[in-house]
This record gives structure tokens, sequence and C-alpha cells, in this order.
């Protein structure tokens, strides 16, 4: 497979004033007739041929404004030569069948319980009909479907309908990945939105039917979402209708489908006996996001797959700013960087790192990453840093202004923000270009009064690119005075240079610098700093990020410790933690992110960093010393936080209730440890939601007990496919390293383990690679597991199992029969006849 690169990117050939599309729906032999109406494109000279993209399309006929066409498809398409096409607007039209039945990689037009959907993003449009599937290739789309199935949803708003089919319109230019449609036997959960200047839109949430109770939290987060786009951002919605259908099987989160955003359900359906306080605030950010695309990724596409950062960096940026907006900003920061160390700076740290624009890929799903996800969202975080909030609206501004209705590229963004701003943006522009994450090294000095702070970058190698340039690094401090006032609040340092000093003056004591306030830039930090510091900063800093960052790095350090001198946890962290745990000051939310101990995969990555080899077994052993400990120091306030912390009266999803949940499970997590388990029995007896039931259970499974509940809730939830994923994830996210892999073998005979929908299976084989210990088990039982499982999916659904095999991608960090054994996986996979091009790419760049 050969690799397509960004420098090779050719406007299209032609554009395409208008396309109409007719379905006649049918499982095994669906007809789609289709008339799309090109006009050369007067950017390209030369009579250039016409290629159509098609895949898997069985041709009945084609015909070139009405003459019969014989066009032979190859593989990926056909293709019509230039000199035969009319130097003029034409019409191109086609009849293909396709077997939506048969279509098990969910991409394309494909079937889930007996309705009709599609997910065409990347390049899934192709699997429908002949198209120049490009996302620069913007038209408007007519859509009719006809199907007696009594609820048929395309783009746009309806126009017309009787028995058996409906005409959709969507009169907005776009790309095809952005083409949708449903039928199915589905009711609407309904409400209604004004927008700001006035135009009412009908929402809909279209579910099996049984599950529309389950809507009102979707459909609340989506009215917020709509609310939250007019106020921050001056962006209102465009079409009368807006839809949104909930799918059970469904390669990813959700797709932004113009109009008719479509939906895992895990996503969507959502009551306090079914969902975690997590799965809420999930559904909230979920829903945010893909309405939010609506103007940045819709109204504003991408110009090829390269931009994907272009839409995806920003409207992960937006729904973060939304869920800080609803809930604590505190929390959320923290949360964020926790997901973007465990998964970005992982994919940075290995063989799958790439820039957050990349240069070329062989198959473009495997793109859709942590780094072009979370990491373009740091970008966009450190823009709006660098250049003021009130700059960064009016290049907002002036960004909707300049490119809607077009594809524009990641030149044109940062164009923008140096218009509004007369700031020059080519060394920023590094960020997008280099891969890798810098370290950020820091000194200090006081001498008479000045506190210098002297910072040196360091951007390590990443595959392909050895050499890196020094970044711009917007570097937000605070300094402290010794008694913990506040001598310099927030103060944003911009860093342009391989080592750069900065000086403040007139200072009576040496202070405490608290360094990175708010995670300013996605660097790793590197200070040698005392635990009496960093307990001090616990206590005092300002800077919610950063005080809870202290606390963080206190715990990782007496952990590696622990883990490589088998010393024993210090009164430090135990005290300063303790005072944290009580400090009914604190938002309980913010305790439990304290007392969350770092995670094994965590600590692996900084073992690793810090020039060890990490052995999984025994990270396991001391982190869980290591909460025995805790649980010894806290055991006379646990049962009273236990207490105090019930939260009388029904279940609010709010953040605020939800904090307290949280810091109640942590605590009856650590009690769990000295009362062998009776507290939590009872929480999960007395249990009315879904947190707390689920958070009951795995405190007990964490210490080895819990099976009689386990029979309790599998009785109880048998027929809820999503409550059913807990279970079997639990399990397994919870088992001793030496039972992991014989636990999921005994879950995937399980009768309920339908491995071909991707929810079930990443609850199984996802939740194996998420058991440091159990999936790194020196047996490499874990490894062949997983591997077995790969190679099984990879011809039904090769986009889950390529994004599934990132498991292996720490191999680097780990001793050398573990190198081995996960080589030989990788090799196996490799070898296998029919191997597809995803996983075939993703196994081959861990290979090397
Ligand atoms: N844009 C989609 C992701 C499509 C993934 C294709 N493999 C969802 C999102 O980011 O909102
Ligand atoms: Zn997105």
């Amino acid at each position: 497979d050969t690799p397509i690169r960004l420098a090779d990117y050719l406007p299209p050939s032609h554009l395409v004033d208008g396309v109409s599309l007719t379905f006649r729906l049918d499982p095994g032999c669906t007809r789609v007739l289709s008339e799309i109406r090109f006009r050369p494109n007067p950017a390209r000279t030369g009579r250039p041929d016409l290629r159509l993209d098609g895949e898997g399309l069985a041709l009945v006929s084609a015909a070139l404004d009405g003459a019969p066409l014989a066009v032979q498809p190859d593989a990926t398409g056909l293709t019509l030569p230039g000199a035969s096409l009319p130097d003029a607007p034409f019409a191109f039209t086609a009849e293909v069948e396709i077997d939506p039945a048969a279509n098990t990689a969910l991409e394309g037009l494909y079937m889930s319980n007996g309705m009709y959907c599609t997910q065409c993003e990347a390049e899934g449009f192709r699997k429908i009909t002949f198209y120049p599937d490009r996302p620069d290739v913007m038209a408007p789309f007519r859509v009719r479907i006809e199907s007696d199935l009594p609820v048929l949803l395309s783009n746009g708003n309806e126009v017309a309908s009787g028995p058996g089919w409906a005409e959709w319109h969507d009169p907005w230019p776009k790309p095809s990945y952005l083409f949708a449609l449903v039928a199915g036997d589905l009711v609407a959960h309904s409400a209604g939105f004004t927008t700001a200047s006035g135009r009412t839109v009908a929402l809909n949430i279209w579910v099996r039917p049984g599950d529309e109770a389950r809507c009102a939290y979707a459909m609340d987060s989506l009215i917020r979402s709509m609310k939250w786009d007019e106020e921050v951002y001056g962006r209102e919605y465009d079409l009368d209708t807006f839809n949104i259908v909930a799918v059970d099987d469904f390669n990813m989160g959700a797709m932004e489908n113009k109009g008719l955003n479509i939906f895992n359900s895990k996503y969507v359906l959502a009551l306090p006996e079914t969902a975690t306080d997590d799965d809420f605030a999930r559904i909230e950010a979920v829903i945010a996001h893909e309405y939010f695309h609506n103007w940045t990724g819709n109204r504003i596409t991408c110009r090829d797959w390269f931009q994907l950062c272009l839409k995806e960096g920003l409207t992960v940026f937006r729904d973060q700013q939304f869920s800080s907006d609803m809930r604590s900003a505190a929390v959320k920061r923290i949360e964020d960087v926790l997901t973007l160390r465990a998964r970005q700076f992982r994919e940075d740290d290995g063989p799958l790192a790439h820039p957050v624009r990349p240069e070329e890929y062989i198959e473009i799903n495997n793109f859709y990453t942590a780094t072009v996800y979370e990491k373009g969202a740091e970008l966009i975080g450190m823009l709006k840093r660098l250049v003021g909030d009130e700059a960064y609206a009016r290049a907002l501004d002036l960004y909707f202004e300049r490119h809607d209705g077009q594809a524009a590229t990641i030149e044109d963004w940062l164009t923008v923000f140096e218009d509004a701003t007369g700031r020059d943006l080519a060394q920023f522009k590094l960020w997008y270009s280099e891969a890798g994450t810098p370290r950020l090294k820091v000194s200090d000095r006081f001498e008479d009064g000045r506190y210098t702070l002297e910072f040196e970058q360091v951007n390590p190698p990443t595959p392909g690119q050895p050499v890196k340039q020094p970044k711009v690094i917007p570097v937000a401090v605070g300094l402290l005075n010794p008694n913990g006032d506040e001598v310099l609040p927030t103060t944003v340092l911009e860093m342009t240079e391989p080592r750069q000093s900065f000086t403040f003056e007139g200072l009576g004591a040496r202070p405490v610098p608290s360094i990175l306030r708010g995670f300013s830039a996605p660097v790793v930090l590197e200070r040698e700093t005392s635990p009496e510091e960093r307990a001090f900063l616990l206590a005092h800093d300002t800077d919610p990020f950063n005080k809870w960052e202290a606390g963080r790095a206190l715990a990782k350090d007496v952990l590696a410790r622990m883990v490589t001198g088998g010393a024993q946890p210090g009164p430090d962290w135990l005290e300063a933690l303790a005072r944290v745990a009580v400090d009914e000051t604190l938002d309980p939310a913010f305790r439990a992110l304290a007392l969350r101990l770092p995670g094994e995969d965590d600590m692996a990555q900084t073992l690793h960093a810090a020039g060890h080899v990490p052995d999984p077994a025994r990270i396991n052993a001391a982190r869980e010393r290591m909460a025995g400990a805790l649980a010894e120091r806290l055991e006379p306030e646990l049962g009273a936080l236990i207490e105090t912390l019930a939260e009388p009266g029904p279940f609010s999803p709010e953040a605020r209730a939800a904090g307290r949940r949280a810091l109640r499970l942590a605590a009856l997590g650590l009690v769990t440890r000295r009362d062998g388990g009776a507290r939590a029995e009872a929480a999960f007896r007395a249990a009315n939601n879904m947190t707390e039931e689920v958070g009951a259970l795995a405190c007990l499974l964490e210490i080895g007990r819990g099976q009689e509940e386990l029979g309790l809730f599998e009785t109880r939830w048998a027929g809820d496919r999503l409550v059913m994923d807990k279970w079997f994830a639990l399990q397994i996210l919870h088992a001793a390293p030496e039972e992991t892999a014989a636990t999921v073998e005994r879950l995937t005979a399980h009768p309920a383990f339908d491995w071909k929908n991707p929810n079930r299976f990443r609850s199984v084989v996802g939740a194996l690679s998420a058991n440091h210990a159990g999936f790194h088990h020196a047996s490499g039982a874990g490894y062949r597991l997983l591997a077995d499982w790969l190679i099984r999916l990879d011809p039904l659904n090769p986009q889950t199992a390529a994004r599934m095999s990132t498991a292996f991608e720490t191999r680097a960090r780990y001793d050398a029969d573990r190198q081995g054994m996960i080589l030989a996986e990788l090799d196996r996979i490799l070898a296998t006849p029919g191997l597809s091009r995803d996983l075939g790419e993703m196994a081959g760049r861990m290979r090397h």
C-alpha cells in the first residue's frame, strides 16, 4: 500500500454543483441512483481526468449527460478520461448495487439491529456510490429514500414524503464525508430551540422503541450546547431540524453529519440507574462536540485529511471550554491533562508518534489519534494564551467570516490569527509539523532580591524526525512567598529559544515557583523539587491545576521509590494527602482527584523516561501497598467522609453531586481495604444509581471479592447492552495480574460476548490492555490473546482492530523478554494472509 502525501496535494479536477441520490433500500441488495452535476475546476488546466472513488460497488449502469457510458471500474473507482469530458458543466449518472447487511466494517451503508445507517468519514462514501470522495469537493445534496421502514432520515431539511418514501434537501454545500442516511423503526424524543435570531429548530433524538425515556440528558446537553455556541462564539444553527440517531453498532463515539448526527448509543442513552457520572459527563461533551462541528468542521471543513486537526483540535478545544463552563474548570482541566498524558504523551513517546498535522498516511482512519485531537486542542489553547482572550475572539470571528463555505488548511487558520493580531506565527507552526513532547528543564537562583528562572527546552527525536527546532512555549508562572502568599500572580512567559531565563525583581525572600500553571503547554516539566516544596504547593498554590499537580508529583516520587527501591510511603505524602482529603474548603471532585493514585501505565511511562526498565508486576504491587498505606492513615476519617457525602434526595447528574459521589467512592475504595468489604457490600445493595452500584462493585473486585454481587448485577442487567458492557469490563479491569488473561478467556466464551459489536469487543479486549499488570504479565498470555482477537476481528472490522492494536505501542519501555514477545505477536499479525491496510499499517509502524 502506497502512502498518500500532503506534498502531493492537487486541487480537484472538477467541482460539483449538486448531487441527487435515490436509495432503494434492501438489506442484501440496495440500489443507489446518483446524479452528479460536475463543472471543470478553473484552478486546473489541461483537461485532467476525472477520478471517481468507488469500492465494493456493483455498477449497473452509467451515463454522461444522458448518453450511456461504457466504463469499467477498477478496485478503487473509475476514471473518466479528461479528453472525453465536456469542457463545460455536465451530469454523470450511475446506478450501483450494494449489500448493507454484509457490511461488518461499519463504514459506508450498514445495518444495526434492523436499522440502516451510514458512516462516511473519512472515506466511507465511496462504499455507497462513485464520487470524488475528498473533503475539498463540496456540494448541496438532495436525497430520496425508498423503504417501508417508518423513519427515513438524511441531511438537511425534509422537503417531501409519502408512504414508503421521503425526500431531503441539504442547502449547505458539504463534502461527501458528512453525508448520512438512516432508516428504521425509530421513535423520537423531541424538543424545540429558538436561535438568537429567532429561527425555530425542531430537535429530535431518534432511538429504538423503549429507549425514548433515556434521552432527556442528551437533549438537555444539546440545548445547552446550542445556546453556549451562540453566546461564546456567536454561532447559530442553520437548518430547520437537528436530528440525532443512537446506534448500537458504531466504530467510534459519534459523527457530525450535517443536520443528522449519528451517535454510538452509549453517548446518548442515560438514566441514573443505567449510566454513571462519567457517562453523563461524556454524553454532555460528545453531544457538544458533534454539535460544535456544525461550524468548525461542516461550514468550514478541511481541504484534505492532513488538515484533520483543523476541525478536530479546534472542536475538542471548544467542547473542553463548554464542559469547563458547565462544570468545574479546575477539575475539567485536570481530567483533560490526565487523558492527554495517558494517551497522547504515550503516543508521542513511541513508534506511532506523528505531528498534529501528519505529512503522510496509508490509511487515514489510523490518524484519528490523541495527537490530532487532544494535542491539536492544546495547540489552540496555547494560541489563545499567547494572543489573549480578546484577540482570540476576534481571530475566530475573522475565521468564520473569511472561510465560511470553504475547505481550509492550517495555513489559512494561522493566517487568520496573524491578520487579526499582527503576530508572526512561523515558529508557532512548528507545533503542527514536529512530533514529540518537548522536555522543559527548569532551574532557579535567588540573589539580592532577584529571582531568576532558567529554562531549557529539549525536543526529543521521533520516527522520521531526528532533529527538531525550538518551539514557542507559553509558560504560565506564579510565585509564592515562604508563608504561602502569592507575590506574583499568574504571568505568561514566552519561551522561544533553546535556553532562556526570566528575572523577577524586588522579592524579600526566595519565592516558591509555581510553573506551567493550568498546564499552559503540552510539555514535560523537569525540575528537581523536594517533597517539602511539593507539599507546600499542594497546600498553598492558588492555581488549582498546579495544586493538584504538586500532589500528583509527590505521589509519583513516592511510588517510583517504592517500585525501584522497595521503600514505604513516607509521612510527607500521607499527611499532605490526609489534609486535602478532609479539607472542606476544597471541591469534593478535586479531593477525589487528589486521592486517585497515579495509574500503572503512567508509572511505567514515567519510570522509563527516568531511565528505568519498568516491571509491571512490581508497579502493581507497589501501588497496592501505597493504597494500603493511605487506607491505614485515613482510616479514622473515612467513615465520616462516607456518611457526610451521601446525597439525600433524587439523583442529580450535575457536577456538584457527581463530585460528592466521586469523593465518597474514593473513600469507600480505601475503607474496603480495611473492613474486608462490609461497607462496599452494603453500598452495593443500597445503591439507587449506576455510579454507586458499579463503584461499590469495583471496590469489592479490587480486593478479590464481589462474586455474588457480579451475579446479582448480571441478573439485573442482562437485558441492557450498555450496562452489560460495564459488567464485562469491570471483571477484567479489576482482575489480579495472573488471572487477567484467564478472565478474558472466560468472558469471551460467555453467550453475551457479541464480538462483532464494537462496544462489547472494546469492553472485553480493550479492558485487557487497560489492565496494565495483567496485559503485561510475564507469561505473555495477554499479548497472545490480544493478537488472537485482532487477527480474528480484522477481516470483519479493520478499523476497530487497528485502533485496539495500539496496546502494543509501548513495547520499547519494557524488558527484553516482553519486547521479544510483543515483536513475535506483531510479526504474527503481519504474517496474516489478507491483513487489512488499517491493521497492516499499524503493526508495521509498531514493528519498526
Ligand atoms: N469526526 C468523527 C470521527 C470520524 C472517525 C473516522 N474514522 C467524530 C468526531 O470527531 O467528532
Ligand atoms: Zn470531532
